[in-house]
């Protein structure tokens, strides 16, 4: 194929230009263009008359805003998106013929919408749930979207069962309660009787399930897809997007206070980095597996419930993905975009992976009810860059007005056009798997083992990413009323650590059952002796997977971390402008917080702005907390008790805080706090006092110190 120049960024925004509006210095005109000189009133009999039914422009912006909206998606109807591009560090033509993967000069346009699974389009971003990664390439090859999640494996095993975990996980149907939460009857109940959906619960109940920020999430293509060269042969491929700023959550108690503090936490995040030019960049990484070797694990590569360990199959960093401009309307781009897992560009292709082709039928089909037809494909969003031509036409909303009398093809008044491509013109070949099996409705033995990666994860989590997870299964079964399903699950945990099993019980007021306890597998093919369909544990041959644990992830940047400074009239300005300085320096960013709005002045008469009061702000918000010294400054705060609530709380969330000189006297105001300042001995786990702003660096690039929740439990 001939390489385009400069293909890519530009070429995608002026095709989007096309379509977009800017009313500066323009008439107010109705939608047939004409002009409106009075849009505040509607046209009467007189001043205290009846409304005339002739009033057009009435009738014109009444109906249009009646039509506002569309349905919501039915999954992931919570979401915000960016802007951007996807550069390959080197050519991949080893392995695949995709163009965009081989050409290093090739800047490909992107658009990334992140998402939450079950909650409305207006619930919180800080939802325990899976969080939705779906990246659309617009390469000169056609569209590709690969439709992930932040977590590498999947509940269920078969498409046919999406729906059932989907009115699982929603608010239950008689009474609409709760949204966006899994913690409910229906979930449980339905998970209790799915024991292949236990190795995606270890990850639901992990911190993976509340991250710090879209970007600081990693992304996963879950199915094993086929990599496809220009030779025609096929390459098993993983597809991950690794963070550049690491791995990081929050904890269940921030998330829940984050909720109703900033709701939009995550949306915000995303749309300022991008704003302030910290543009989020994620590595694209693949496990590349030798089409010969399909049968070499202790797992079927079809399975969607089981992940390849990196210790196994390491990951390859391919290339680059920057986010650098947020969309110019919410609407327009972000809820219209229509991702598909089916759309694939030559060189990639899928697998037989039953959940993944259930889902190359789902997403056009819901696509046609959300966005009203079948010419979705022609909304701006999701306009492909390679040309289109095809003799599909008419349906709700065409845009393209087709010229000439052929529609079909075979034809000759038309010259024959359009031509089909041939394999060397890019022409998509579908991959020619060999098949040689009878029809059946079941499920393949080889997808039996439910369990050896949930216990894979479990193991590889810190003790304090352990404790979590357990306090995660504590409160969600805690808020289930049924003691028959708290009770299934117990039975399920045990079968991946009993140690979980017993603690999660504990709190449950339960037991541990003694013998194993499998519910009925409800995935026994039809005419199958169920005795043959048990779960089974296989050994896998790794006990420990590091890439598994957010333990392990770079902690060597403080870039976009939201740094609280806390203080009052008469602080200290010389401190608090030398820690400043060496933080934004480091890419941070400082908010000046203090009991109240506009400007304040430091001990020597200077004056700062204030960012946020203590009546909008909350330490939730932030990574970590700079307390700002001076006397008067000090004295006021130490009478504010939201100032006290606001380092006590950075300090339950194992946050980051430093102050110096008299600031330590507000420190001690916070009972806990004060214990751990008295036991200097142990060392002070997270609080930097009278130190260089370098130790404040290094602490907050630790993001949080867990070790501090069983000294908090130790103390009382
Ligand atoms: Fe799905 C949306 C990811 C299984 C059916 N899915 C959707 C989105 C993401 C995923 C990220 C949001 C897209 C956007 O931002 O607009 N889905 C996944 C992953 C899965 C998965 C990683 C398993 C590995 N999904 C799955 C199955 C089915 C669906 C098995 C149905 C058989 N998903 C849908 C859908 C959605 C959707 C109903 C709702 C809105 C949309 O497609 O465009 O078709």
């Amino acid at each position: 194929m001939k390489k385009k120049e400069n293909a890519g960024v530009d070429k995608k925004s002026s095709d989007l230009s096309v379509n977009t509006q800017n009313a500066a210095g323009q008439l107010l005109t109705s939608n047939q263009g004409v002009p409106v000189n009075d849009d505040q009133n509607s046209l009467k009999t007189g001043e205290r008359g009846g409304t005339l039914l002739e009033d057009f422009l009435l009738r014109e912006k009444i109906t249009h805003f009646d039509h506002e909206r569309i349905p919501e998606r039915v999954v992931h109807a919570r979401g915000a998106a960016a802007h951007g591009y996807f550069q390959v560090y080197e050519s991949m033509a080893k392995y695949t013929k995709a163009h965009f993967l081989q050409d290093p000069s090739l800047q490909t346009p992107v658009f990334v919408r992140f998402s939450t699974v079950a909650g409305s389009r207006g619930s919180t971003d800080l939802a325990r749930d899976v969080r939705g990664f779906s990246v659309k390439f617009y390469t000169e090859q056609g569209v590709y979207d690969l439709v992930g999640n932040n977590m590498p494996v999947f509940f269920i095993q078969d498409a046919i069962k999406f729906p059932d975990l989907i009115h699982a996980v929603k608010p239950e149907p008689h009474n609409e309660i709760p949204q966006a939460a899994s913690a409910h009857d229906t979930f449980w109940d339905f998970i209790s009787l799915m024991p292949e959906s236990m190795h995606m619960i270890m990850w639901l109940m992990s911190d993976r399930a509340i991250p710090r920020s879209y970007r600081m999430m990693e992304g996963f293509g879950v199915h094993t897809f086929r990599f496809i060269n220009a030779e025609g042969k096929s390459h098993f491929v993983k597809f991950h997007w690794k963070p550049l700023l690491g791995v990081h959550s929050v904890c269940w108690d921030e998330a829940q206070k984050i909720s109703g503090k900033d709701p939009d936490f995550h949306r915000r995040d995303l749309w300022e980095a991008i704003e302030n030019g910290a543009y989020p960049e994620w590595e694209l990484g693949v496990q590349i597996v030798a089409d010969e070797d399909e049968f070499k694990f202790e797992f079927d590569l079809l399975d969607p419930t089981k992940l390849i360990p990196e210790e196994i199959v390491p990951v390859q960093r391919i290339g680059k993905m920057v986010l650098n401009r947020n969309p110019d309307n919410f609407f327009a781009e972000t809820e219209q975009v229509a991702f598909h897992p089916g759309n694939v560009v030559s060189g990639i292709d899928f697998t037989n992976d039953p959940l993944l082709q259930g889902r190359l039928f789902s997403y056009t089909d819901t696509q046609l009810i959300r966005l009203g037809g079948p010419n979705f494909h022609e909304i701006p969003i999701n306009r492909s860059i390679a040309p289109v031509h095809n003799n599909q036409r008419d349906g709700y909303m065409r845009q393209t007005i087709n010229q000439g009398r052929a529609s079909y093809h075979p034809n000759s008044l038309g010259g024959g056009c359009p031509f089909q491509a041939k394999t060397i013109e890019g022409g998509f070949r579908s991959y020619t798997e060999r098949i040689d099996s009878k029809t059946i409705r079941g499920r393949s033995k080889s997808f039996l083992d439910h369990f050896s990666q949930a216990t894979l994860f479990y193991e590889s989590q810190s003790e304090a990413e352990k404790q979590h997870l357990t306090d995660a299964l504590r409160f969600e079964l805690g808020k289930v009323e049924t003691v028959e399903i708290r009770q299934r699950m117990i039975g399920l945990l045990s079968q991946i650590n009993k140690e979980l099993a017993q603690n999660v019980a504990d709190a449950l007021g339960l037991t541990v059952p003694e013998a194993l306890m499998y519910p009925i597998n409800h995935s026994v093919p039809a005419n199958e002796d169920p005795q043959d369909y048990q779960p089974i544990y296989i050994k896998q041959s790794i006990e420990k997977s590091e890439a598994l644990s957010m333990n392990h992830t770079s902690k060597n940047s403080i870039r976009t971390r939201q740094i609280a400074f806390l203080l009052a009239d008469g602080f200290e300005m010389e401190p608090l402008e030398t820690m400043k300085k060496a933080l934004e320096k480091e890419g941070a960013m400082i908010k000046i917080i203090a009991p109240k709005l506009g400007e304040i002045t430091s001990s020597k008469g200077e004056k700062i702005k204030v960012d946020q009061s203590l009546l909008t702000s909350a330490s939730v918000l932030f990574d970590a907390l700079f307390v700002c010294s001076g006397k008067e400054c000090v004295e006021t705060l130490v009478n504010e008790p939201d100032a006290i609530g606001f380092i006590e709380e950075a300090y339950k969330h194992y946050k980051p805080i430093a102050t110096e000189s008299n600031g330590v006297d507000l420190l001690k105001n916070s009972s806990r706090i004060k214990k751990e300042l008295v036991k200097e001995t142990h060392g002070l786990i997270g609080l930097v006092v009278d130190k260089s702003p370098q130790e404040f660096i290094s602490a907050i690039a630790q993001h949080r110190f867990w070790e501090r929740e069983k000294k908090d439990k130790h103390l009382g």
